[in-house]
């Protein structure tokens, strides 16, 4: 197929797959996924990612933590691969998209590549990465930092899930589990040309742009903090008000502190995450843990905003009579895509790219790659509302459909 021609044979396939991934993990109330790792659902789709490889004839390989490439490795492709995929695990009550889309596309642009006759000069691998959500043990993007060594095996596998299941525990019950005392992959990066990762934007940019596809220049410096606030117990009826060491108060000042700070500063920060002790309604809480979501455009800026959040939640803790805590659980410094990919990417040699260059706010497994050393580039794909981490996450097939193409064009021109 040459340049301005229309490509229809991959609207099924594309279809197809998205068809199949639907109702995996799918709530019946909300409409909403929970593909949290090493649960059934997420079994599910690493089954299904296995089925999808073999079909093509592409070669699995796997860890112990179930992070997978697909291998398209034809006579002659050689030397250092190119990287593309994303992760099929979803936030609680997320949207279809994020993630899946990646991978989806990725398959789809190695059909795409196949129907043109593209004959890769280097081989290309297909990703999926584990939990790069966290939102089971707590660490962002905890695949890709276990297999580049930014995180080490011996800290991860203390790490308990919300049931105090060991990460430990929770791959063996999934036959999973590394092998010795490393969980690094270190071919992965080490021979690696490149990483582009596909995504379903996370905001409106896009949109606003009247663009179906955009490339990423970076990612914002962002952190999850537990703020742990102890008080006492007390009786919500007979304590006076002015008698009471209520860690609720303490917290809720706190989050709006924190969120009045952020909307001054230009910067975000999020509460989406409470655990009460003893969570009962006619007593004052002993304890209440809550998690900061914490972003902003520089790492100073990170820095003083979280610290700007502390002060002011020491000062009310002073002021209720309660202890306070806040302990940095997952750091990502900040993100600068390979300006050089990027701008082959978004002005290639192709008319059909011309893709506007954007920031982002959210976290990927690109930006773990892309601090291991790899040259690094994003895609995202039209969110015609913006909203992400969300059942109600979305992106119109035609532009699918455009991103993969774009990804085709990209993984072509990086292995010619
Ligand atoms: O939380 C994030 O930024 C991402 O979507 N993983
Ligand atoms: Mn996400
Ligand atoms: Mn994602």
């Amino acid at each position: 197929m040459g340049a301005g021609e229309e490509w229809t044979g991959g609207v099924s396939g594309f279809e197809e797959m998205w068809r199949a991934l639907a109702p995996v993990g799918r709530s019946g109330e909300s409409g909403g996924y929970f593909r949290q790792p090493w649960t059934a659902a997420e079994g599910e789709l690493r089954a299904w990612f296995a089925e999808q490889a073999a079909a093509r004839g592409l070669t699995l390989e796997t860890d112990g933590l179930g992070n997978a490439v697909a291998w398209w490795r034809p006579e002659g492709a050689t030397g250092r691969h190119v990287l593309t995929g994303s992760h099929l695990d979803s936030v609680l009550d997320g949207g279809a998209f994020d993630g899946p889309l990646g991978v989806v596309s990725a398959l789809a642009a190695v059909d795409l590549l196949r129907d043109r006759g593209h004959t890769p000069t280097r081989p290309i691998g297909i990703a999926v990465f584990v939990e790069e959500e966290g939102s089971r043990f707590g660490r962002a993007c905890l695949g890709s930092r276990l297999v580049t060594g930014a995180t080490t095996w011996a800290a991860a596998r203390e790490l308990r899930d919300r049931d105090g299941v060991r990460l430990d525990d929770a791959l063996a019950a999934a036959d999973l589990g590394p092998t010795g005392d490393d969980a690094r992959w270190p071919s992965l990066t080490d021979d690696a040309h490149a990483f582009v990762e596909l995504h379903v934007e996370q905001g409106r940019h896009l949109v606003d742009l009247g663009e179906p596809v955009g490339v990423a220049s970076g990612i914002w410096p962002h952190g999850r903090y537990r703020l742990d606030v102890v008080g006492e117990a007390n009786h919500a009826g007979t304590t006076r008000m002015e008698d009471r060491h209520d860690p609720m108060l303490t917290y809720a000042m706190t989050a709006l502190a924190a969120a009045k700070q952020a909307r001054l500063a230009g910067q975000r920060a999020t509460f989406g995450r409470v655990e009460v002790t003893p969570n009962g309604t006619n007593a004052v809480p002993s304890r209440v843990t809550a998690w900061l979501d914490a972003r902003a455009d520089s790492e100073a800026a990170l820095e003083a905003l979280v610290a700007d959040i502390a002060r002011q939640a020491t000062d009310r803790a002073g002021r209720d009579g309660t202890t306070l805590t806040l302990t940095a659980e997952s750091v990502s410094a900040e993100v600068r895509f390979d300006p050089d990919l990027a701008a082959r990417i978004a002005a290639g040699d192709d008319a059909r790219a011309d893709w506007p260059l954007l920031p982002t706010q959210a976290g990927h497994d690109a930006g773990i790659l892309s601090a291991a050393g790899v040259p690094t580039a994003m895609l995202f794909v039209r969110n015609p509302t913006g909203i992400s981490h969300s059942p109600a996450e979305h992106a119109e097939t035609a532009d699918c459909l455009a991103g993969v193409e774009a990804l085709a064009d990209t993984l072509a021109r990086l292995t010619t």
